[in-house]
Parts: C-alpha cells; structure tokens; sequence
C-alpha cells in the first residue's frame, strides 16, 4: 500500500509556507501550524520591513510552487554590492556579467503572506496562534498550546519539522533518536536599522544594490525596500573591546559609532537611536546535525536542521530547495523512510558546503572586499570566466544563479581559488599573467559544468 498523502508541518515560516504550497498542489491533505498570530490580520514584525536577498535557487522552487509572478513583482533588482570605503566614493562590484545574473530583494513578511495564501488557495489548512509543545511519538499525536493557555492536539501520520533554528520538532525527535546535534555560535551578532525614503519620496541611495560597510572585524550593510527605503543590518561581535554589541550602551553611544565608523551611512538614519535602542540583538549560529528524519514518523528541513550564517544570503534559498528535494521525494515514494533517507542523503552534504561558504564570506564581506589582492583576483576571474564559460565559473554565481549543488560549487570553487591566487601571487596587474598557461590549467582541472536539469 502507498503511503497516506496527508502531512502535518510544524512552522508556517518561508520553509513550511513553501512545502504546504508544494505539496497541497499535488493533492496532498496539508495540516500548517505556527505559533505566531495570522499575519494577514495583525501585520507583520510589528510593520517592520525585513528583506531578504533571493537568489536563482529560491526563485526556481517559487517557479515550481506558480509564484514567481507575484514575488517577482514585488521585488527589487540587486546588481552587485556597492562598497563603501571612508575617504572614497562608493564602487559597485557587479555580482555577474550582466542584468541577467542579479538577486533580488524581497520583502519577508510580504513572501511570506504570498506563500501562505497560495497554500491555502491550494487546499492546506493553516493553524495560527498554535505552537508545538511536545510529540508523543507513541500514539502519534502532537501537543499544541494555543491563546489563553488552551491546549490542543492533532494526530498525525508524519511530521515535518520547518520550524526554524530554534526547533521544538528537532529538540522532540532528539529524545527518541541522538541527532548528533552541534551548535557553533559566531560570537558576532545583528541589530536591523533603516534608512528610510528621502524628503522627496525617492531612495536616498542606489536602490538596485546591496550596499557594504566592510570594517575588518565588523561591517554593515543595506538592501533596497519596495518602500523606497532601505533595512540595514549592523554586524558586530556581541562582547568584547569597543566596538561591540556590550560596549555600544545604547543608542546615543550607537549614533557617535556611527558618525565615527559609517561617516556616509549616519546621516541617512535619522531613527538610528530610537530604532537601535527598540531593536534586540540577533544571535548567528551554525546548527550541525547527523541526522535529518526519525524513521517514518518525522524529518526536518530548512533552519531547524541546518541554521547558517546570514552572510551569503543562502538560507532561505537553500531551505526553499530543501522543499522541492523533499516534496519532490514524498510524491513519488512507496516507502516514506527511504524518501527521508534519500532525501538526508541527497541535501545534508549540501547543506554543509553552504554552511562552510557562508561562514567564509564574512571574513570576505567585511575584510577583503577592498583589498589590492582580492580586486586583483577577482578580475583575473572574471577574464577566465569569459574564456572558459562552461568550466571557470566563480564560485559566488555557481551558488547564487545556477543550481548546481552547494558541494560541487565549494568543490570547484577550491580549485579555481588556488589557481587564481597562485597566479597572481607577487603581480600587481592583470597584463602581467601568464593566460596561456593557466588555460592549460583549467581544462586539465575543470571539466565542463553540467546544464541543469
Ligand atoms: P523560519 O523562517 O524561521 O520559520 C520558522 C517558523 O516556525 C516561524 O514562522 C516560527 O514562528 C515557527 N515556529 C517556531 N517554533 C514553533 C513551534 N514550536 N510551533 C509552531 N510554530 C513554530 N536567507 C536568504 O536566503 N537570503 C538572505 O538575504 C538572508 N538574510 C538573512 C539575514 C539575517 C540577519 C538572518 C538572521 C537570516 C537571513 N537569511 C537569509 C536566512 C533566512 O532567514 C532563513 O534561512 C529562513 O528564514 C529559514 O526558513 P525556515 O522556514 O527554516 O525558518
Ligand atoms: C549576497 C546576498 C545578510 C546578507 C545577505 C546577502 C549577502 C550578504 C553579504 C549579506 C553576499 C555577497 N550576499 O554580497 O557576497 O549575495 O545576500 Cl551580509
């Protein structure tokens, strides 16, 4: 007998809003539940705007989910970081060759609401104000607690766990099977700021780039809102010597850091110390796990089984594929353990490599971006690029416009790495390489990249 087509999905954030979509399309019998109140009645974040960066591998799930009209229409154009550096106008270091290879900024809440509604338009039945407790994993039963301290209880056949870095699905599982959990705390954490629009309603900078305080040990940054105004997130160690989170008091001490520190940014914040004073600091972390499923009864995806570092900009992305591999799996499968299996098998190697490259890119964010060396390297990468389009493909558009998996991108990128920085080791200019030799290289490390599928 095939398996039952119902599931339960604990967390109606971006992952569990994606599969309910996927899956509920498919016919599935879709139960939702997430703890906080129903967005579409009470707002989001408090009217706070928080955006994301979407990237080629979000897109392609929303494509396959019919939503990327809708999110696509509400999204802003990212064309490279635009880096700025005191005493100089700020560059646009373009991410890809042209328009065509872009992010995209979008809107969380407002993805998130578009998502909901397309699960329920589909048939999923969304539980809010409905937060897990606990998983009797005996009579298959979950244990929610609902406003005005009402418990409530619903059955289920097999859970999914899409319910964020802090997941009481994967803490519940970890009773019955050890998970092999590891959890590696940054010691950096974020505060999100803005800029809002100018006097005259327009941005008051470049709207179509994702703008870069870099700083050595911390950085800022900025993304366009459709509001015409910008969130900005600042990064700093939480403790320790001036500058961090402990030495910043509050949000008169954050402003003179500001007008110190980010001289162009301070005066296009006139909230800055309201905000930074209402505002809680976020914690960063890596979650590493073992394992992904618990035999037939329950698997995780998206933050609950794999939190990163924000500073790729990957974690949605990575989460929203997860939701294609996992609904993908579930639709076609006579055996629901083995769906688990294959799909643990098939993402949890990827899912580290974008752990790994999003931990390295903050040390490339807020250190390297403006060095002689790294300009260097990546113009030479560019050049290769263009000579060897199907083999030399910088790393950072493997990861943010094709679909190649994480590994093989972190792979590749190694390779390409060694190659650059072997090359341009001691030069100072690009007409000084040697490209003839490198060509050779590169066809005899890098075979070409397969078209995806
Ligand atoms: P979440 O979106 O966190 O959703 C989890 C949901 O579960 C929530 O709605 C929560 O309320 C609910 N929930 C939790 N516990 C329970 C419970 N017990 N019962 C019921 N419901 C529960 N990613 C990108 O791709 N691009 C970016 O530019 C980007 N920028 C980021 C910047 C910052 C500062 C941070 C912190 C992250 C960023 N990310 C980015 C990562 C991205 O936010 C996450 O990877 C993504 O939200 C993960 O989706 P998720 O569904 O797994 O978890
Ligand atoms: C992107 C897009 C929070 C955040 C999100 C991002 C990126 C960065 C730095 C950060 C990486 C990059 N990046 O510019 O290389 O591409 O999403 Cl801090």
């Amino acid at each position: 007998m095939r398996p039952a087509r119902e599931c339960c999905i604990v967390g109606a954030g971006m992952a569990g809003s994606l599969l309910g979509t996927l899956l509920a399309r498919r016919g599935w019998r879709v139960d939702l539940f997430e703890r906080r109140p129903d967005p579409r009645r009470v707002g989001y974040e408090g009217g706070r705007s928080i955006n994301l960066a979407l990237a080629e591998r979000g897109l392609h799930a929303l494509r396959l989910a019919g939503l990327e009209s809708p999110v696509m229409a509400q999204a802003i154009m990212m064309r490279g970081r635009m880096v700025h550096v005191p005493g100089q106008p700020p560059q646009l270091q373009r991410y890809g060759r042209d328009d065509r290879e872009v992010i995209w900024s979008v809107h969380r809440g407002r993805l998130n609401l578009t998502m909901l509604d397309a699960a329920e338009a589909a048939g999923a039945r969304i539980h809010f104000e409905t937060r897990l407790e606990h998983i009797d994993w005996v009579d298959q039963r979950l244990h929610f607690r609902r406003p005005g301290n009402r418990c409530v209880h619903h059955d289920f056949d097999f859970v999914v766990g899409a319910d964020g870095a802090g997941s009481t699905v994967r803490h519940e599982i970890a009773r019955e099977l050890p998970l092999g959990q590891r959890v590696d705390e940054l010691g950096h954490g974020y505060k999100e700021l803005e800029i809002p629009p100018a006097e005259d309603g327009g941005f008051r900078i470049e709207p179509h780039a994702l703008h870069i305080w870099p700083r050595g040990h911390f950085m800022c940054i900025a993304l366009p809102n459709t509001e015409r105004s910008f969130t900005v997130t600042l990064f700093l160690p939480r403790r320790g010597p001036h500058p961090s989170f402990e030495s910043l008091r509050d949000g008169q001490a954050a402003q003179r850091f500001f007008r110190e520190t980010f001289a162009d940014a301070a005066p296009l914040m006139p909230d800055l110390v309201r905000h930074f004073d209402a505002h809680p600091v976020g914690m960063l972390a890596t979650l590493y796990l073992d394992r992904w499923y618990l035999d037939q009864r329950a698997v995780l995806l998206g933050d609950a089984a794999h939190a990163m570092v924000p500073f790729h900009g990957q974690g949605m992305n990575c989460a929203f594929e997860d939701c294609v591999e996992l609904a993908t799996r579930l639709d076609s499968a006579a055996d629901r353990e083995a769906a688990f299996a294959e799909y643990e098998a098939v993402r949890l190697p990827n899912a580290r490599a974008i752990q790994a490259m999003a931990l390295e890119n903050y040390i490339e964010m807020r250190d390297r971006v403006d060095d002689a060396d790294y300009l260097l390297q990546r113009e030479l990468e560019k050049r290769l690029a263009a000579r060897h389009p199907e083999r030399f493909v910088p790393r950072y558009s493997m990861v943010s416009f094709t679909r190649v998996p994480y590994a093989t991108a972190l792979e590749r990128g190694r390779i390409q790495r060694e190659l650059l920085v072997e090359a341009t080791r001691g030069l100072d200019a690009i007409d000084q390489v040697n490209l003839e030799a490198l060509d050779r290289r590169i066809l005899d490390l890098l075979e070409p990249l397969a078209p995806p599928s």
